[in-house]
């Protein structure tokens, strides 16, 4: 039926579609390098339906073009064209043909997510905490840390947790995604699959500081992992203690530290300028003159930094919005935590 010369032109009409087709997609870096085996099976999917989509492209475009160049309309022809009856060979192709492509890209895509699921028979597991605008990580044996840091070819389970909205964990070069919501426990497994750093994002419109939620991740070699672990946990242990004595004025180094510590790790940087923690977010007020706030007030410096953090709303810094910091922080940090930050933001340590 299709005459020689109108299929030797379809084919070199759908070669010069595959062939541009494919340069789009070779030539641009459009996924970051792999840095994970779940980022290796997830890029294995792109690649598998893409290669899908670049053969019916240029099918489609081949037929296409052909069909609006040959039977174009003559000038002068008012005619509705000859009456076409179908061609049941065809339309059976052009259903089956695409109904086995999508069974395969979902049989392909079901098996990469239930083995991206799996972390291996000796896991590591990490728990993440997610608030506005902060992640924290705690690793067996309780140690904790703002910074994530993960052993090379071993696998990692996380487990998510949300103090206040929907937030999103992603690391680019390791594909995983995962939603942190409130009140459920989420997983995730990322095998890191070469050391470096990285950086992990929120990646759900949680509020005004939802940019700046991101925290470093590191992967080291895995003796060099344990030697971080080991040399965290002994001092997470130290600087509790520090914390606890500097009640009697010993341990005044040790509560700076966990208060500049804890502004960082709780998000306040994420809204609020604070020159001695190097912060300049604009969308709380600064605190580099709280003493002034606090006369005003009527309430001397302390109390009223600690009222300020445990209940945002009793007073609204004039020129703010109430309801935007969040009103949790009596709950998420501990009385050490708590303590520490109200001196560092009193700047009560800087002068002994
Ligand atoms: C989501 C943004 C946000 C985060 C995170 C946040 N704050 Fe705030 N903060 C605000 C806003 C907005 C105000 C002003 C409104 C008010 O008074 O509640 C404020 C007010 C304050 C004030 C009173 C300032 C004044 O001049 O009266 C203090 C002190 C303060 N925040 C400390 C902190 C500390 C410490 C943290 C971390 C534990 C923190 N904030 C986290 C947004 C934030
Ligand atoms: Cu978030």
């Amino acid at each position: 039926m299709i005459r020689r010369g109108a299929m030797v032109k379809m084919v070199v009409i759908a070669a010069l579609a595959a062939l541009i087709a494919t340069l789009v997609a070779v030539l641009i870096d459009w996924l970051p390098e792999s840095a994970s085996e779940e980022m290796d099976r997830i890029t294995f999917v792109y690649w598998f339906a893409t290669i899908i989509c670049i053969g019916i492209f240029s099918l489609v475009a081949a037929v296409i073009v052909e069909a609006v160049w040959a039977f174009r309309v003559k000038p002068d022809d008012d005619t509705d064209g000859p009456p076409i009856h179908g061609h049941t060979g065809l339309e059976v192709a052009w259903t089956v043909v695409p109904a086995l492509l999508v069974i395969a890209i979902g049989v392909v895509s079901a098996v990469v997510l239930s083995k991206n699921a799996d972390a291996g028979s000796d896991p590591l597991r990490v728990r993440v905490f997610a608030q506005q605008f902060a992640w924290r990580f705690v690793y067996p044996g309780d140690v904790r840390s703002d910074e994530l840091v993960l052993p090379v070819d071993r696998g990692v389970e996380f487990e998510l947790e949300s103090a206040d909205v929907i937030h999103s964990l992603w690391i680019p070069e390791m594909g995983q995604k995962q939603d942190v919501v409130p009140g459920v426990t989420q997983e995730i497994v990322i095998t890191p699959t070469r050391t470096g750093r990285f950086t992990l994002i929120c990646t759900e419109l949680c509020g005004l500081g939802h940019s700046t939620m991101r925290a470093p991740v590191r992967v080291l070699e895995q003796a060099a992992f344990a030697q971080w672990l080991e040399q965290r946990g002994a001092e997470g242990e130290g600087g509790g203690a520090g914390a606890g004595s500097g009640g009697g004025g010993s341990g005044g180094g040790t509560t700076t530290a966990l208060g500049r510590e804890t502004f960082a790790s709780a998000g306040c940087g994420g809204c609020h300028a604070f020159e001695p923690a190097g912060s300049d977010a604009q969308i709380g007020p600064q605190l580099d003159d709280l003493a002034a706030a606090a006369e005003e007030a009527g309430v001397a410096l302390p109390q009223f930094v600690r009222q300020s953090i445990v209940d945002p709303d009793a007073v609204i810094t004039p020129d703010y919005q109430p309801g935007v910091m969040p009103k949790d922080f009596a709950e998420s940090l501990s009385p050490e935590e708590l303590d520490a930050l109200v001196a560092f933001l009193s700047g009560e340590e800087g002068t002994e």
